[in-house]
């Protein structure tokens, strides 16, 4: 009876608990793993990614998982934002309008924007909702090639 319960405990705590705790995504859903993406041009240099010349987040080219969430953290002190790009490639001049500056979106697929996050300020956690590509860029930034890109899996 006490091996029958240990082995339950066993399955209960790798199946609910990898970090331990449940996180809620701005949409309700919950997840066990959020990756945080640092938001910085200051700190963070330009380099070549799959969709063009990118700068100012980190990881750069964040691997994440289906199911899992992103938050984008601002570690600078100067204020940008993380909004959406549709495409596989980054635009040449800007995709944005000002409703960048404002937060929207709950998943990845379905389009998002940070809205500005001042220095220090974190976004939503946005739900890995489905595989696929995401680019996104900053509101302030987009010229100095300030973009990044999510790869789900
Ligand atoms: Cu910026």
């Amino acid at each position: 009876m006490k091996f029958t319960r240990a082995i339950a405990c066993v399955f209960l705590f790798t199946a609910c608990t990898p970090n331990g705790v449940l996180v809620s995504t701005n949409g309700g859903t919950s997840v066990a793993t959020v990756t945080r993406i640092d938001v910085s041009i200051a700190a963070f240099g330009q380099s070549a990614t799959p969709a063009g010349l990118a700068l100012g987040f980190s990881p750069i080219v964040a691997n994440v998982a289906v199911g899992s969430g992103v938050q984008f953290v601002n570690v600078d002190n100067t204020s940008h934002t993380a909004t959406s790009i549709q495409g596989t490639t980054f635009p040449p001049t800007s995709p944005f309008t000002f409703s960048a500056t404002t937060p929207s979106g709950s998943t990845l697929s379905s389009g998002f924007s940070s809205g500005t996050m001042q220095a220090g300020q974190s976004s939503a956690i946005f739900l890995v909702d489905k595989p696929g590509t995401y680019l996104y860029g900053c509101f302030f930034h987009y010229s100095g090639t300030m973009r990044g890109e999510i790869v789900a899996q």
